[in-house]
């Protein structure tokens, strides 16, 4: 039994129970004992199934509700005193209506269940920049991805004393009922409460409700950046240089985190480190650059897609101690997905529970699914064959390249410098995608998605641009800011460039621009690759892709415009001046009337 010091904490434990009713409390110590104690019970309780123990030792599988396999964004709310505050890109409510409606849900909602209390660190424990929170959950799988995921048990309570900070967050499955589903935010309280999903980023608290949207909140105030980034090493002749990359969800940041050298480039002899690949919390140093740390101990990654032509080290990673859900489970305990490992098992069971083999039609024909397009795995980053040395490091990496991203079929080219730092922020505020499967809504669909965060920011976007432009201020040696599209297709809906390994190129170009060497052409719009700067040895592109790849339209450009313009409408007179006269200064570039 773990001895709380904490009153504040202990109080808010006993409130709880209140509420929620379980029939027993349990603290999480994150002991080794207790990992393999809680997947018993999971797998006893029917929640987690263990794989194959040779091929996929210490893994399980997992299957959500169908109804529950994607953040809901528009469940999704800013609580807030005043409105303001949340600003036009998030659901707000009153914090009053926002307990008293969830209060509801909460209620009871732990009959039968046993209640986990989980002390959790993002960041390593101890670490001056690590923030502390604890999870009350009544979901085992939440509590078992948790201790993956995050840094769990007594070392984080010993931490937090008698009367340490923490975010108090907390979620119960309920039942699992869209209509009983909200994931409030209360950062004037550093509360999170979810109810009704137990789906990763609306479940593991500490991911994108701490990290990214209380973090954010917090960041602002304290000085700092809370951002939806992968962190990248890149070693080369003994020295290794780190960019930060913001794309979107299930847009390539767990693939360009662990990106192997494509074979046109080995001679150069790259080594690739990994630190981190969905969040970065970053900060001045002392040497007056800025400073990334990955707050979090796991990844939880899209499945499909990944197989060891995309990226050999996400499998190396998954092979054990790694929870698997909503792919397809073989009849033979193995585990699958579209665009998989190797040939699919000869029959199974797919993420909606319905017997599967190749080949097999669903009811209108299509071929029927194995893995949820979302499917997700959840595993140590510790087994990352290219983790870096640093990702623990309390201190973080120094940042030489920022690069904002997003899914476009047309219009973005390939890579893009930006002018400077206003000129970067304006780029990333602008980031607009293609809508993927890791939130509920139309995939495919364009929206503007600024600096990767639209939902993740916890308060007011034109508060945030403006955030972005103080923190320029406050960097005495910034890093460079650059936009890449890997996305970009021909006529035929065939994407242009390869992607997944071949992105060093384009890595490379950027870090030569970082470091004032590298040819670039000035556009409008920025600096794109000079003809032959890109180093494309080994690639065989069709005659004209570099091309159109690196291709900037005037007249789309200018048609861009009026959609930025519509956006920076819905931010009023909390548009930073900054990107006001940033935007009218491309439009005069574009119009050709200053010197690009
Ligand atoms: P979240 O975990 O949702 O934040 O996503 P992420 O940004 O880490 O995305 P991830 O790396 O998991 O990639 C999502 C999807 O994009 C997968 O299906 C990948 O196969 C695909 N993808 C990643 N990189 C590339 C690329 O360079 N080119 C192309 N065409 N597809 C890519
Ligand atoms: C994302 O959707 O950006 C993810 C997965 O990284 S989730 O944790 O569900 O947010
Ligand atoms: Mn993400």
């Amino acid at each position: 039994m773990i001895d709380c010091k904490h009153e504040k904490l202990k109080a808010w434990v006993d409130e709880t129970a209140k509420i929620c009713e379980p029939d027993q409390v349990y603290w999480m110590d994150g002991s080794e004992e207790e990992r393999i104690r809680l997947e018993k019970r999971a797998v006893a309780r029917g929640f987690l199934i263990p794989l194959d123990e040779e091929k996929y030792p210490g893994c399980f599988y997992s299957r959500s509700n169908p109804n529950d396999v994607a953040r809901t964004e528009h469940l999704t709310f800013i609580c807030t005193n005043n409105k303001e505050d949340a600003g036009p890109t998030n659901n707000w409510m009153s914090p009053k209506d926002g307990y008293a409606k969830a209060q509801e849900f909460f209620h009871q909602s732990m009959h039968g269940r046993t209640m986990y209390v989980i002390p959790f660190s993002m960041g390593p424990v101890g670490s001056p920049f690590s923030k502390i929170g604890v999870e009350i959950t009544d979901s085992i799988y939440v509590a078992l991805n948790m201790r993956i995921m995050t840094r769990v048990g007594k070392s984080v309570l010993e931490k937090l004393g008698t009367g340490g900070e923490f975010t108090k967050c907390l979620h119960s499955r309920a039942d699992v009922a869209v209509e009983h589903r909200l994931i409030l935010h209360f950062p004037e309280d550093n509360t999170i409460w979810s109810v009704g999903s137990a789906y990763g980023g609306n479940a593991l608290l500490g991911k994108k409700c701490l990290a990214l949207r209380i973090a954010s909140w917090q960041a602002r105030k304290e000085g700092w950046l809370a951002e939806h980034m992968l962190i990248l090493g890149i070693e080369k002749d003994g020295k290794t240089e780190y960019v930060t990359a913001a794309f979107p969800s299930a847009c390539g940041k767990t693939n360009l985190a662990m990106l192997i050298p494509p074979e046109g480039l080995k001679h150069k002899g790259y080594k690739i480190w990994t630190v981190g690949d969905d969040i970065a919390w970053l900060r001045v140093g002392p040497d007056g650059r800025l400073w990334a740390c990955n707050p979090e101990a796991g990844f939880f990654g899209v499945a499909p897609g990944t197989n060891s032509k995309t990226n050999p080290n996400a499998i190396k990673t998954i092979h054990k101690n790694t929870i698997f859900t909503n792919v397809l489970l073989g009849d033979d305990l193995t585990v699958w997905w579209e665009d998989g490992e190797g040939a699919p098992p000869v029959s199974g069971t797919n993420w909606q529970g319905k017997p599967w083999k190749p080949g097999k039609k669903d009811e209108n024909g299509n071929p029927m699914q194995a893995a949820h397009p979302n499917s997700r795995f959840t595993a140590p980053a510790g087994q990352c064959p290219t983790i870096s040395p640093k990702w623990e490091d309390p201190q973080g990496v120094p940042i030489s390249a920022i690069i904002f991203g997003g899914r476009r079929q047309r219009l973005a080219p390939l890579v893009l410098e930006s002018l400077g730092w206003d000129h970067g922020v304006y780029v990333g505020s602008t980031v607009a995608s293609e809508r993927t499967a890791a939130a509920v809504g139309k995939v495919g669909e364009v929206r503007r998605d600024p600096m990767a965060m639209l939902p993740f920011i916890g308060y007011n976007v034109g508060d945030y641009f403006a955030h972005w432009i103080e923190m320029g201020k406050a960097i005495p040696k910034p890093p460079k800011i650059f936009h890449v599209n890997w996305f970009r297709k021909d006529e035929k809906g065939k994407f242009l460039w390869p992607g997944y390994g071949d992105n060093l190129r384009v890595v490379e170009w950027i870090l030569s621009r970082c470091r004032g060497e590298g040819k670039a052409d000035k556009t409008p719009i920025g600096f794109v690759p000079a003809k032959d700067a890109l180093d494309l040895n080994g690639l065989n592109l069709a005659p004209g892709a570099m091309e159109k790849l690196l291709e900037v339209k005037t007249e789309e450009w200018t048609e861009e415009l009026e959609g930025v313009k519509e956006f920076y409408a819905k931010l009023g007179d909390k548009l930073p001046e900054a990107l006001s006269d940033q935007f009218k200064a491309l439009k005069e570039r574009l119009k050709g009337k200053v010197a690009a």
